[in-house]
Protein backbone atom coordinates (compact mmCIF):
# COMPACT_ATOMS: atom_id res chain seq x y z
CA UNK A 1 0.00 0.00 0.00
CA UNK A 2 1.05 3.83 -0.66
CA UNK A 3 -0.04 6.53 0.90
CA UNK A 4 0.04 10.10 0.09
CA UNK A 5 -1.51 13.10 1.68
CA UNK A 6 -3.86 15.59 0.74
CA UNK A 7 -4.44 19.36 2.03
CA UNK A 8 -7.57 21.27 1.35
CA UNK A 9 -9.79 24.35 2.96
CA UNK A 10 -12.39 21.55 3.29
CA UNK A 11 -12.16 17.90 4.61
CA UNK A 12 -14.34 17.22 1.17
CA UNK A 13 -12.18 18.88 -1.22
CA UNK A 14 -9.45 16.61 0.62
CA UNK A 15 -11.30 14.28 0.13
CA UNK A 16 -11.90 15.02 -3.60
CA UNK A 17 -8.74 15.28 -4.45
CA UNK A 18 -7.60 12.48 -3.21
CA UNK A 19 -10.46 11.18 -5.24
CA UNK A 20 -9.39 12.54 -8.95
CA UNK A 21 -5.92 11.55 -8.33
CA UNK A 22 -5.81 8.08 -6.48
CA UNK A 23 -9.40 7.24 -8.15
CA UNK A 24 -12.37 5.29 -6.26
CA UNK A 25 -10.49 2.73 -4.98
CA UNK A 26 -8.35 5.24 -2.60
CA UNK A 27 -8.92 5.28 1.42
CA UNK A 28 -8.32 7.71 4.46
CA UNK A 29 -6.58 6.69 6.61
CA UNK A 30 -6.38 9.33 8.92
CA UNK A 31 -6.78 13.17 9.04
CA UNK A 32 -5.53 16.22 10.40
CA UNK A 33 -7.20 19.63 11.01
CA UNK A 34 -4.34 22.71 11.01
CA UNK A 35 -5.59 25.74 12.48
CA UNK A 36 -5.38 28.75 10.78
CA UNK A 37 -3.80 32.07 12.01
CA UNK A 38 -5.33 34.78 10.20
CA UNK A 39 -2.98 37.44 11.79
CA UNK A 40 -0.26 35.32 9.93
CA UNK A 41 -2.33 34.76 6.75
CA UNK A 42 -3.13 31.58 7.31
CA UNK A 43 -6.34 30.02 7.16
CA UNK A 44 -7.67 26.95 8.46
CA UNK A 45 -6.35 23.46 6.27
CA UNK A 46 -7.29 20.06 6.25
CA UNK A 47 -5.04 17.41 5.63
CA UNK A 48 -6.12 13.73 4.86
CA UNK A 49 -3.82 10.82 4.55
CA UNK A 50 -4.51 8.56 1.80
CA UNK A 51 -3.71 4.93 1.11
CA UNK A 52 -3.82 3.37 -2.25
CA UNK A 53 -2.72 0.42 -3.87
CA UNK A 54 0.26 0.66 -6.22
CA UNK A 55 -0.30 -2.35 -8.57
CA UNK A 56 -4.41 -2.66 -9.21
CA UNK A 57 -4.24 -5.50 -5.90
CA UNK A 58 -1.56 -6.84 -4.14
CA UNK A 59 -0.73 -10.13 -3.04
CA UNK A 60 -0.90 -8.52 1.05
CA UNK A 61 -4.00 -7.21 0.83
CA UNK A 62 -6.31 -10.04 -2.16
CA UNK A 63 -5.74 -13.14 -0.70
CA UNK A 64 -7.62 -15.38 -3.04
CA UNK A 65 -8.10 -13.22 -6.24
CA UNK A 66 -10.09 -15.67 -7.73
CA UNK A 67 -12.66 -15.30 -5.04
CA UNK A 68 -15.89 -15.31 -6.70
CA UNK A 69 -17.50 -11.74 -5.85
CA UNK A 70 -21.03 -11.40 -7.35
CA UNK A 71 -23.93 -10.24 -5.53
CA UNK A 72 -26.09 -9.35 -8.75
CA UNK A 73 -29.18 -7.99 -6.87
CA UNK A 74 -27.78 -6.51 -4.04
CA UNK A 75 -28.40 -3.08 -3.67
CA UNK A 76 -25.24 -2.46 -1.59
CA UNK A 77 -21.65 -3.00 -3.28
CA UNK A 78 -19.27 -4.70 -1.03
CA UNK A 79 -16.52 -2.62 -2.05
CA UNK A 80 -18.23 0.54 -1.50
CA UNK A 81 -19.68 -0.56 2.05
CA UNK A 82 -16.35 -1.13 3.70
CA UNK A 83 -14.58 1.72 1.98
CA UNK A 84 -17.46 3.76 3.57
CA UNK A 85 -17.16 1.77 7.20
CA UNK A 86 -13.53 2.18 7.05
CA UNK A 87 -13.74 6.58 6.14
CA UNK A 88 -15.73 6.12 9.47
CA UNK A 89 -13.72 4.24 11.64
CA UNK A 90 -10.59 5.70 10.90
CA UNK A 91 -11.54 8.74 8.47
CA UNK A 92 -12.86 12.30 9.40
CA UNK A 93 -16.15 11.65 10.55
CA UNK A 94 -16.96 14.88 12.94
CA UNK A 95 -13.36 16.28 12.35
CA UNK A 96 -14.70 19.88 12.43
CA UNK A 97 -16.02 18.92 15.57
CA UNK A 98 -12.62 18.20 17.63
CA UNK A 99 -11.58 20.00 20.71
CA UNK A 100 -8.07 18.98 19.93
CA UNK A 101 -7.14 20.01 16.32
CA UNK A 102 -4.00 18.65 15.95
CA UNK A 103 -4.67 15.31 17.27
CA UNK A 104 -4.46 12.18 15.08
CA UNK A 105 -6.75 9.57 15.46
CA UNK A 106 -4.64 7.16 13.46
CA UNK A 107 -1.21 7.86 12.02
CA UNK A 108 -0.48 6.44 8.60
CA UNK A 109 3.28 5.31 9.72
CA UNK A 110 1.86 3.60 12.51
CA UNK A 111 -1.16 1.56 10.35
CA UNK A 112 1.61 1.06 8.15
CA UNK A 113 3.71 -1.11 10.25
CA UNK A 114 0.45 -2.71 11.95
CA UNK A 115 0.33 -6.16 11.97
CA UNK A 116 -2.49 -7.51 9.75
CA UNK A 117 -4.93 -8.92 11.39
CA UNK A 118 -5.55 -12.62 10.90
CA UNK A 119 -7.86 -13.93 14.27
CA UNK A 120 -11.04 -15.33 12.06
CA UNK A 121 -11.70 -18.36 14.09
CA UNK A 122 -14.08 -16.46 15.94
CA UNK A 123 -15.90 -14.89 13.30
CA UNK A 124 -16.08 -18.34 11.89
CA UNK A 125 -17.52 -20.17 14.61
CA UNK A 126 -20.10 -17.40 15.11
CA UNK A 127 -21.18 -18.14 11.20
CA UNK A 128 -20.89 -21.78 11.54
CA UNK A 129 -23.05 -21.36 14.75
CA UNK A 130 -25.72 -19.50 12.28
CA UNK A 131 -25.61 -22.44 9.91
CA UNK A 132 -24.28 -19.97 7.10
CA UNK A 133 -22.70 -22.54 4.27
CA UNK A 134 -19.30 -23.22 4.76
CA UNK A 135 -18.68 -21.80 0.94
CA UNK A 136 -20.12 -18.27 2.28
CA UNK A 137 -18.23 -18.07 5.27
CA UNK A 138 -15.01 -18.63 2.97
CA UNK A 139 -16.03 -15.88 0.78
CA UNK A 140 -16.78 -13.44 4.08
CA UNK A 141 -13.43 -14.32 5.50
CA UNK A 142 -11.85 -13.79 2.06
CA UNK A 143 -13.47 -10.37 2.16
CA UNK A 144 -12.40 -9.49 5.15
CA UNK A 145 -8.68 -10.55 4.88
CA UNK A 146 -8.80 -7.61 1.57
CA UNK A 147 -9.03 -5.31 4.85
CA UNK A 148 -6.86 -6.78 7.56
CA UNK A 149 -5.24 -3.56 7.85
CA UNK A 150 -8.11 -1.88 9.21
CA UNK A 151 -9.00 -5.10 11.20
CA UNK A 152 -8.95 -5.50 15.10
CA UNK A 153 -11.10 -6.74 17.66
CA UNK A 154 -13.32 -3.77 18.03
CA UNK A 155 -13.98 -3.34 14.86
CA UNK A 156 -14.19 -6.52 13.31
CA UNK A 157 -17.70 -7.16 14.13
CA UNK A 158 -18.83 -4.09 12.33
CA UNK A 159 -16.94 -5.58 9.18
CA UNK A 160 -18.39 -8.82 9.42
CA UNK A 161 -21.75 -6.95 9.51
CA UNK A 162 -20.91 -5.01 6.70
CA UNK A 163 -19.91 -7.73 4.60
CA UNK A 164 -22.78 -9.86 4.62
CA UNK A 165 -25.08 -6.70 4.62
CA UNK A 166 -23.57 -6.10 0.91
CA UNK A 167 -24.12 -9.94 0.31
CA UNK A 168 -28.16 -9.36 0.45
CA UNK A 169 -30.94 -8.37 -2.10
CA UNK A 170 -33.77 -6.61 -1.36
CA UNK A 171 -36.04 -4.34 -3.10
CA UNK A 172 -38.57 -1.96 -1.77
CA UNK A 173 -42.31 -2.23 -2.49
CA UNK A 174 -43.26 0.67 -4.10
CA UNK A 175 -46.78 1.19 -5.06
CA UNK A 176 -48.10 4.38 -7.59
CA UNK A 177 -51.33 4.60 -8.26
CA UNK A 178 -51.83 3.91 -11.80
CA UNK A 179 -54.80 3.40 -14.19
CA UNK A 180 -54.76 -0.46 -13.69
CA UNK A 181 -54.30 -2.05 -10.02
CA UNK A 182 -51.09 -3.60 -9.66
CA UNK A 183 -51.32 -7.20 -9.14
CA UNK A 184 -49.46 -9.30 -6.77
CA UNK A 185 -49.76 -13.21 -6.15
CA UNK A 186 -47.93 -14.98 -2.87
CA UNK A 187 -46.93 -18.43 -3.71
CA UNK A 188 -44.95 -21.38 -2.08
CA UNK A 189 -45.43 -24.57 0.57
CA UNK A 190 -48.70 -25.30 2.55
CA UNK A 191 -48.54 -23.08 6.17
CA UNK A 192 -45.56 -20.95 5.88
CA UNK A 193 -47.31 -17.86 6.21
CA UNK A 194 -48.96 -16.66 3.00
CA UNK A 195 -52.39 -15.90 4.01
CA UNK A 196 -51.01 -14.51 6.77
CA UNK A 197 -48.92 -12.16 4.96
CA UNK A 198 -51.65 -11.32 2.73
CA UNK A 199 -53.72 -9.66 5.23
CA UNK A 200 -50.92 -8.24 6.88
CA UNK A 201 -50.46 -6.36 3.58
CA UNK A 202 -53.40 -5.41 2.30
CA UNK A 203 -54.35 -3.91 6.40
CA UNK A 204 -50.92 -1.77 5.46
CA UNK A 205 -51.96 -1.08 2.28
CA UNK A 206 -55.35 -0.04 2.96
CA UNK A 207 -54.87 1.52 6.52
CA UNK A 208 -51.55 3.17 6.30
CA UNK A 209 -51.53 3.72 2.93
CA UNK A 210 -54.85 4.85 1.94
CA UNK A 211 -55.11 2.54 -0.66
CA UNK A 212 -57.92 0.36 -2.11
CA UNK A 213 -57.78 -3.07 -1.89
CA UNK A 214 -58.91 -6.11 -3.79
CA UNK A 215 -58.17 -9.49 -2.72
CA UNK A 216 -58.45 -13.06 -5.02
CA UNK A 217 -57.94 -16.37 -3.29
CA UNK A 218 -57.22 -19.12 -5.64
CA UNK A 219 -57.35 -21.47 -2.58
CA UNK A 220 -60.09 -23.95 -3.38
CA UNK A 221 -58.24 -27.03 -1.75
CA UNK A 222 -58.30 -26.25 1.18
CA UNK A 223 -61.75 -24.53 2.92
CA UNK A 224 -60.46 -23.55 6.09
CA UNK A 225 -57.55 -21.32 4.33
CA UNK A 226 -60.29 -19.67 2.22
CA UNK A 227 -63.02 -18.77 5.42
CA UNK A 228 -59.59 -17.75 6.86
CA UNK A 229 -59.02 -14.77 4.19
CA UNK A 230 -62.82 -14.10 3.00
CA UNK A 231 -63.43 -13.42 7.39
CA UNK A 232 -60.71 -11.33 7.71
CA UNK A 233 -61.91 -9.61 4.43
CA UNK A 234 -65.21 -9.02 5.53
CA UNK A 235 -64.04 -7.70 8.91
CA UNK A 236 -61.60 -5.74 7.25
CA UNK A 237 -64.16 -4.53 4.38
CA UNK A 238 -61.95 -5.46 1.78
CA UNK A 239 -63.11 -7.00 -1.36
CA UNK A 240 -62.63 -10.53 -2.08
CA UNK A 241 -63.00 -13.06 -4.40
CA UNK A 242 -62.43 -16.58 -4.91
CA UNK A 243 -61.21 -17.93 -8.64
CA UNK A 244 -62.49 -21.74 -9.01
CA UNK A 245 -61.39 -21.85 -12.45
CA UNK A 246 -58.02 -20.36 -14.71
CA UNK A 247 -60.72 -19.19 -16.65
CA UNK A 248 -62.72 -16.79 -13.78
CA UNK A 249 -59.04 -15.19 -13.26
CA UNK A 250 -59.77 -12.51 -15.55
CA UNK A 251 -63.73 -11.44 -15.31
CA UNK A 252 -62.46 -11.46 -11.39
CA UNK A 253 -59.66 -9.07 -12.46
CA UNK A 254 -62.36 -6.72 -14.35
CA UNK A 255 -64.36 -6.34 -11.13
CA UNK A 256 -61.13 -5.71 -9.35
CA UNK A 257 -59.84 -3.35 -11.75
CA UNK A 258 -60.77 -0.24 -9.87
CA UNK A 259 -58.44 -1.05 -7.15
CA UNK A 260 -54.95 0.29 -6.34
CA UNK A 261 -53.67 -3.43 -5.51
CA UNK A 262 -55.00 -6.80 -6.23
CA UNK A 263 -53.00 -9.44 -4.07
CA UNK A 264 -53.97 -13.02 -5.15
CA UNK A 265 -53.31 -15.61 -2.65
CA UNK A 266 -53.19 -19.16 -3.77
CA UNK A 267 -53.49 -22.57 -2.16
CA UNK A 268 -50.15 -24.15 -0.82
CA UNK A 269 -48.39 -26.54 -2.43
CA UNK A 270 -45.69 -29.26 -2.23
CA UNK A 271 -42.88 -28.57 -4.52
CA UNK A 272 -42.57 -32.09 -4.76
CA UNK A 273 -45.84 -32.28 -7.14
CA UNK A 274 -44.71 -30.64 -10.46
CA UNK A 275 -48.42 -31.07 -11.81
CA UNK A 276 -50.05 -29.11 -8.89
CA UNK A 277 -47.13 -26.77 -9.25
CA UNK A 278 -48.81 -26.01 -12.91
CA UNK A 279 -52.16 -25.70 -11.54
CA UNK A 280 -50.84 -22.70 -10.40
CA UNK A 281 -49.25 -21.51 -13.04
CA UNK A 282 -52.72 -22.47 -15.03
CA UNK A 283 -54.21 -19.77 -13.09
CA UNK A 284 -51.48 -17.24 -12.63
CA UNK A 285 -51.08 -17.08 -16.32
CA UNK A 286 -54.36 -16.00 -17.05
CA UNK A 287 -54.17 -11.99 -16.18
CA UNK A 288 -51.14 -9.63 -15.66
CA UNK A 289 -49.22 -10.52 -12.45
CA UNK A 290 -47.21 -7.57 -11.69
CA UNK A 291 -45.06 -9.29 -8.79
CA UNK A 292 -44.82 -12.50 -7.46
CA UNK A 293 -43.32 -13.61 -3.97
CA UNK A 294 -42.47 -16.83 -2.97
CA UNK A 295 -43.06 -17.25 0.90
CA UNK A 296 -40.36 -19.87 2.74
CA UNK A 297 -40.23 -19.99 6.70
CA UNK A 298 -37.07 -19.48 8.11
CA UNK A 299 -37.60 -22.46 10.61
CA UNK A 300 -36.90 -24.45 8.00
CA UNK A 301 -33.32 -26.29 6.78
CA UNK A 302 -31.38 -24.29 3.31
CA UNK A 303 -32.02 -28.02 2.02
CA UNK A 304 -35.54 -27.56 1.96
CA UNK A 305 -35.31 -24.32 1.42
CA UNK A 306 -33.30 -24.62 -1.76
CA UNK A 307 -35.13 -27.34 -3.23
CA UNK A 308 -38.77 -25.37 -2.91
CA UNK A 309 -36.97 -22.52 -4.17
CA UNK A 310 -35.85 -24.20 -7.22
CA UNK A 311 -38.81 -25.98 -7.58
CA UNK A 312 -40.98 -23.29 -7.50
CA UNK A 313 -39.08 -21.73 -10.51
CA UNK A 314 -41.47 -22.89 -12.36
CA UNK A 315 -43.72 -20.29 -11.24
CA UNK A 316 -41.15 -17.44 -12.00
CA UNK A 317 -41.19 -15.56 -8.75
CA UNK A 318 -39.78 -11.78 -8.34
CA UNK A 319 -39.08 -12.09 -4.63
CA UNK A 320 -38.65 -13.62 -1.47
CA UNK A 321 -40.74 -13.32 1.45
CA UNK A 322 -39.05 -15.02 4.95
CA UNK A 323 -41.83 -15.84 7.51
CA UNK A 324 -41.54 -16.79 11.09
CA UNK A 325 -38.45 -15.16 12.21
CA UNK A 326 -39.94 -14.91 15.85
CA UNK A 327 -40.01 -19.08 15.37
CA UNK A 328 -36.57 -19.52 14.04
CA UNK A 329 -33.29 -20.07 15.97
CA UNK A 330 -30.61 -19.33 12.96
CA UNK A 331 -30.93 -17.17 10.47
CA UNK A 332 -28.08 -18.40 7.76
CA UNK A 333 -30.48 -20.50 5.99
CA UNK A 334 -31.67 -16.69 4.15
CA UNK A 335 -28.04 -15.59 3.19
CA UNK A 336 -27.59 -19.34 1.94
CA UNK A 337 -30.63 -19.29 0.00
CA UNK A 338 -30.34 -15.88 -1.28
CA UNK A 339 -26.99 -15.99 -2.41
CA UNK A 340 -27.99 -19.39 -4.57
CA UNK A 341 -30.70 -17.67 -6.17
CA UNK A 342 -30.96 -14.35 -8.01
CA UNK A 343 -33.65 -12.92 -5.85
CA UNK A 344 -33.90 -10.21 -3.62
CA UNK A 345 -36.11 -10.16 0.06
CA UNK A 346 -39.14 -8.39 0.23
CA UNK A 347 -40.59 -9.15 3.33
CA UNK A 348 -40.09 -10.83 6.56
CA UNK A 349 -42.36 -11.59 8.89
CA UNK A 350 -41.97 -11.71 13.23
CA UNK A 351 -44.94 -13.27 14.54
CA UNK A 352 -49.12 -13.84 13.53
CA UNK A 353 -50.10 -10.55 14.44
CA UNK A 354 -51.82 -8.80 11.70
CA UNK A 355 -50.81 -6.20 10.37
CA UNK A 356 -48.20 -5.32 13.24
CA UNK A 357 -45.58 -9.02 12.76
CA UNK A 358 -44.11 -7.70 9.00
CA UNK A 359 -40.67 -6.08 8.30
CA UNK A 360 -39.91 -4.50 5.09
CA UNK A 361 -36.20 -6.26 3.74
CA UNK A 362 -33.74 -4.45 4.91
CA UNK A 363 -29.89 -5.25 4.57
CA UNK A 364 -28.55 -4.32 7.84
CA UNK A 365 -31.42 -5.62 9.61
CA UNK A 366 -31.19 -8.97 7.85
CA UNK A 367 -27.05 -8.91 8.48
CA UNK A 368 -27.61 -8.93 12.57
CA UNK A 369 -30.68 -11.13 12.19
CA UNK A 370 -27.83 -13.65 10.63
CA UNK A 371 -24.97 -13.18 12.53
CA UNK A 372 -26.49 -12.00 16.07
CA UNK A 373 -29.77 -13.46 16.38
CA UNK A 374 -31.23 -10.34 17.40
CA UNK A 375 -34.65 -9.50 16.30
CA UNK A 376 -35.28 -5.94 16.67
CA UNK A 377 -34.23 -3.05 14.33
N1 LIG B 1 -45.00 -17.42 14.68
C1 LIG B 1 -45.41 -17.05 13.48
N2 LIG B 1 -46.47 -17.64 12.94
C2 LIG B 1 -46.88 -17.24 11.72
C3 LIG B 1 -46.19 -16.22 10.98
N3 LIG B 1 -46.83 -16.07 9.79
C4 LIG B 1 -47.86 -16.97 9.80
N4 LIG B 1 -47.89 -17.67 10.94
C5 LIG B 1 -48.82 -18.72 11.36
O1 LIG B 1 -48.60 -19.86 10.54
C6 LIG B 1 -49.80 -20.56 10.32
C7 LIG B 1 -50.03 -20.76 8.84
O2 LIG B 1 -50.24 -19.50 8.24
P1 LIG B 1 -51.05 -19.31 6.89
O3 LIG B 1 -51.01 -17.87 6.57
O4 LIG B 1 -52.36 -19.97 6.95
O5 LIG B 1 -50.10 -20.13 5.89
P2 LIG B 1 -50.36 -20.49 4.36
O6 LIG B 1 -50.81 -21.92 4.33
O7 LIG B 1 -49.03 -20.33 3.69
O8 LIG B 1 -51.38 -19.55 3.82
C8 LIG B 1 -50.90 -19.74 10.99
O9 LIG B 1 -51.14 -20.28 12.26
C9 LIG B 1 -50.28 -18.36 11.12
O10 LIG B 1 -50.80 -17.61 12.20
C10 LIG B 1 -45.04 -15.61 11.58
O11 LIG B 1 -44.38 -14.72 11.04
N5 LIG B 1 -44.70 -16.06 12.83
MG1 LIG C 1 -53.19 -19.95 2.94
Amino acid sequence: MQIKKFRAASLKDAINMMKEQLGEEAVVLSTKVYEGDLKLGKKKEFEITAGFDDEPKTKDFLIDDNEPISFPNSSKNFETELKKLTNKIYGAANQTKDKKPEKEIISAEKLKNKKAFSDFQEVIDILKYKEVDDLLINTIVNQLKKYSMFLNKENIDNYVLSTISSMIPTSEFKITKGKTPKTIALIGPTGVGKTTCIAKLAVISKILHNLDIGLISIDTYRLGALDQLKIFAEVSNIDFLVAYEPSEMKSLMQKLKKKDIVFIDTVGRSQKNTSLLKGINDYLNEVNIDEKYLVMSTTSTTKNMIDVADKFKSIKYDGFVFTKIDEAVTYGNILNVVNKFNTPIKYLTNGQVIPDDIIAADPDFIANLIYTGSTSS
